[in-house]
């Protein structure tokens, strides 16, 4: 299949062949060519408002789909205005391509109008990234973004085209095979390695599986609810991977971590053997390293093996796809339990449910009457239920909507965890939306980020992208006054937004073609949420006035150890007594 044509036509040919349907960006100069053909083409291109907008965007795509998201911008400050989303791609393994122009071949170096070297920018935050400069090459590196940003560990591919690239003439060829020498991803774990964890988990006695991101991407819900099923042994969600295993589960002790619940931070804490399954040891899960779960062996599976090993020793590191361990996994321990050998966690169950039991989540209701922020996240997530995808913001809000919302299925729940980018929250759901036309996308957005990204309302009005806005309106960055609060003597330094004055958040929706509504009571919550549920024509904004001194509980103060875990403030959790009996 050689034809003759433009770069630009090339380069356009190439995205269809890769399976792109939709394009989030924004022209200019440099990039000019490619959005003539675009024209013609059956790729869908939604022009955003904000290339920062355009990347969130197709993050939001990738992470609802599992499918690559592109995103496209022009040369210098379009090109720049990706960086944070294709930073955030790279934290969160998102598989994603970045088309950018670049000037003319023989202008780059020159500090010509609008150039800025974003292969050089991004190298550090970009799984690869190409800077093309022959029209040639366009079909081949296409492709091998496409390979590249979804094999493997997924992540964001920069594809850099000289703007004489996309004028010149050439041959379209699409490649039938990639050579990349140097990329190939190990997928299928070793067989003595699978043997070995069976052992550990075998001899354990306090076992948890620890699960992370990397399972949603592996799409391995199923196969890590068989492993739970198996073996009986409790489950903790990180932040990534909320949704991976149903929230309803008897053995799931939520999420751990810095604002994690007291059971799965006491788990991992207290636990024999850590069964890492796609998760990165993140600091926000393991507090002070030092004394991060001391008594704890730990097998550590994941697809990159940069990561095993990185923050804690693995004991048993297994480099695969999440989904196969897992399957070698099931299948090993079936094989021994039909043998008639199984594990003995009984008393370690009974201890984690005794946790799970007295230290439920929980919030206080305010004392003037005012509406709470975690009433409003769960009775959201209990009227939108678990098939609604939900994309948050950064902060306090995001933090409740991971604890409040009861996740029962992967994919469901978008947000930007690594790099904790504010501001995430609008576009994601659009894409999400705009990837998942038939399921409800709510975004739950903070009063702070919303300012940084709501631009994109006008994108979803004028696009039919009818999501759904839910801002947790506390007047302020939140979580900053929280610590502020904790941490700095009450004294808030440039945290308060003045949000409830300024701007007028229903008059804003209605400016961007979309329905406003506010709701400041809590007898009248229900009700303006399935007033929005019932709106699906438009996008749909609601200003929920919250009050402003709820704070996130329970907390693992930074660099401490979890074993200083509050559940509330000067409240410690008491469990050496119900320890002494396992
Ligand atoms: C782009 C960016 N700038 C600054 C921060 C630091 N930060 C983390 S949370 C937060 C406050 C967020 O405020 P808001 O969106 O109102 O959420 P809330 O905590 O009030 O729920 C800030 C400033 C960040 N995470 N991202
Ligand atoms: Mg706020």
């Amino acid at each position: 299949m050689t034809e003759q044509m433009t770069g630009a036509q090339s380069l356009i040919r190439s995205l269809e062949a890769a399976g792109a349907d939709t394009i989030f960006g924004i022209p200019g100069g440099a990039i000019l060519p490619a959005y003539d053909p675009l024209m013609d083409s059956t790729i869908r291109h939604i022009l955003v408002r904000h290339e920062q907008g355009a990347g969130h965007a197709a993050q939001g795509y990738a992470a609802a789909t599992g499918r690559v998201g592109v995103c496209m911008a022009t040369s210098g400050p379009g090109a720049t205005n990706l960086v944070t989303p294709i930073a955030d791609a790279h934290m969160d393994s998102v598989p994603m391509v970045a088309v950018t122009g670049q000037v003319g071949a023989s202008m780059i170096g020159t500090d010509a109008f609008q150039e800025a070297d974003i292969r050089g920018i991004t190298m550090p935050i970009t799984k690869h990234n190409f800077l093309v400069t022959d029209p040639a090459e366009i079909p081949r590196r296409i492709a091998e973004a496409f390979h590249i940003a979804s094999t493997g560990r997924p992540g964001p591919v920069l594809v850099d085209v000289a703007k004489s690239a996309l004028q010149a003439s050439t041959i379209f060829d699409w490649p039938s095979e990639l050579h990349l020498p140097g990329y190939r991803p190990v997928t299928r774990p070793h067989a003595k390695q699978i043997r070995e964890a069976t052992r550990l988990i075998l001899e354990s006695r306090k076992p948890v599986l620890y699960v992370g991101g990397g399972t949603i991407r592996a799409r391995a819900s199923r196969e890590l609810l068989a492993l739970a099923e198996l073996t009986g042994i409790p489950v903790v969600t990180t932040l990534m991977a909320r949704g991976a295993f149903p929230d309803s589960h008897v053995q799931h002790l939520g999420m751990p971590g810095m604002h994690g619940t007291v059971a799965a931070v006491a788990a991992l804490q207290k636990s024999d053997l850590i069964i890492s399954l796609g998760a990165r040891f993140d600091d926000r899960v393991t507090g002070n390293l030092d004394s991060f779960a001391p008594h704890a062996k730990i097998i550590h599976a994941d697809i990159d093996p940069a990561e095993i090993g990185k923050n804690r020793h693995a004991d048993v590191p297994i480099v695969g796809d999440v989904r196969e361990v897992l399957l070698d996994l099931v299948a090993t321990l079936t094989t021994e339990a039909a043998a008639g050998r199984t594990g003995d966690y009984e008393g370690w169950v009974a201890f984690v449910a005794g946790i799970k039991s007295t230290y439920p989540l929980g919030y206080d209701e305010p004392a003037d009457g005012g509406l709470s922020p975690q009433y409003v996240i769960e009775r959201l997530g209990a009227i939108a239920g678990p098939d609604t995808v939900y994309a948050s913001g950064v902060g306090q809000h995001q933090m409740w909507a991971a604890q409040f919302v009861r996740y029962e299925k992967p994919n469901t729940w978008i947000n930007s965890g690594g790099l904790g980018t504010m501001g995430y929250a609008v576009p994601a759901a659009m894409g999400a939306k705009v990837g998942m036309p038939d399921t409800t996308v709510w975004a739950i957005d903070g009063d702070g980020c919303f300012q940084m990204t709501n631009q994109e309302l006008a994108t979803c009005a004028i696009n039919d992208i009818p999501i759904k806005v839910a801002i947790i309106n506390n007047e302020s960055l939140g979580m900053v006054r929280q610590w502020q609060t904790l941490f700095y003597n009450e004294r808030y330094s440039n945290t308060d937004l003045h949000s409830k004055r300024i701007p007028d958040f229903v008059k804003l929706a209605d400016a961007y073609g979309c329905v406003g509504l506010a709701c400041e009571k809590p007898e009248d919550v229900d009700a303006t949420i399935e007033k929005a549920m019932g709106i699906n024509d438009v996008p749909v904004v609601v200003d929920f006035r919250v009050h402003r001194d709820a704070m996130v509980w329970p907390m693992v103060a930074a660099g401490t150890s979890n074993d200083e875990i509050k559940y509330a403030r000067d409240l410690a959790p008491d469990f050496d007594e119900d320890e002494a009996s396992l």
